[in-house]
């Protein structure tokens, strides 16, 4: 008889209309690894934002930590970790963030929007997060064209104390995908979180692991589209697939559940 890998039946992804209250409640529960909603924003929105991103110089994320490279446009929590709490210049650099988003002129407040979308149906609603009082980031626009390595994000491993005022319970990555290649720029997720064994396969200085960290675990593969958001258990180890043909734009943001019940993100 030919050998069936097994499957879990809650590693799936649900496609949706709508960021519902049950749907962020499974997420959050493991029993959904992934959450789409298909045309969060209208096609035209993100063409009104592709198009006034495309003479903007992006930055890369930190060479030494992140290569291949990744493109971003607006300052990200990561690039500025210092003793497992956040550096000064963080502060500092969201001054510019929030200076450079609103010289787009954007008719609209795109992570507000994604923001709104996201919360709409949570009874402890959304907002962005505090550290200190103070607002954290509210997104990014990431452009990953050669690829995530694969990786895992948890604040509470990567920060000594709470990242924000508020403890964490559950913990998601929201993307919303501006701009997708013809082929290529899969979104891949394991059904493998992190062990202390798995240090033998991190890349040197990096914040990536070497593939084989996921080797035989159940997988699944997600293939974005224009205006689509995704919302992922970030806890599972995921990749992106190098881009072939066209940029891989998204916008992108952290997102926590915070033990008050409201949904806190940050960047
Ligand atoms: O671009 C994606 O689809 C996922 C990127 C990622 O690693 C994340 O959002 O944590
Ligand atoms: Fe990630």
């Amino acid at each position: 008889m030919p050998q069936v890998a097994p499957h879990d039946p809650f590693f799936r992804v649900a496609s949706v209309p709508a960021f519902t209250h049950p749907l962020l409640a499974g997420l959050a529960a493991g029993r959904y690894a992934a959450v789409r909603v298909p045309g969060l924003l209208s096609p035209e929105r993100c063409e009104e934002i592709l198009t006034a991103l495309e003479h903007r110089t992006f930055d890369s994320y930190g060479k030494a930590r992140v290569q291949p490279p990744v493109m971003r446009f607006g300052v990200g929590i990561s690039d500025h970790m210092a003793q497992g709490g956040v550096a000064d210049g963080y502060w500092a650099a969201l001054e510019g963030h929030r200076r450079a988003w609103r010289d787009l002129g954007l008719s609209f407040d795109p992570f507000a929007a994604c923001r709104q979308a996201l919360g709409a149906h949570w009874p402890g609603g959304v907002a962005v997060g505090r550290r200190g009082g103070r607002e954290l980031g509210d997104g990014v626009a990431r452009e990953p064209n050669q690829g995530f390595l694969v990786h895992f994000d948890d604040a509470s491993r990567e920060y000594t104390e709470d990242l924000l005022d508020v403890p964490l319970i559950g913990q998601f990555a929201f993307n919303l995908y501006l701009s997708v290649p013809p082929s290529g720029g899969e979104t891949v997720l394991w059904r493998h979180r992190w062990q202390p064994e798995d240090e033998a396969y991190r890349l040197p200085a990096s914040y990536g692991y070497d593939e084989a960290v996921v080797r035989g675990a159940e997988s699944l593969e997600i293939t974005p589209r224009v205006g689509e958001a995704l919302l992922i258990d970030p806890r599972f180890f995921h990749a992106v697939r190098p881009s072939r043909g066209a940029r891989r734009v998204a916008l992108g943001f952290a997102v926590g559940l915070a033990s008050s019940g409201q949904l806190v993100t940050w960047a």
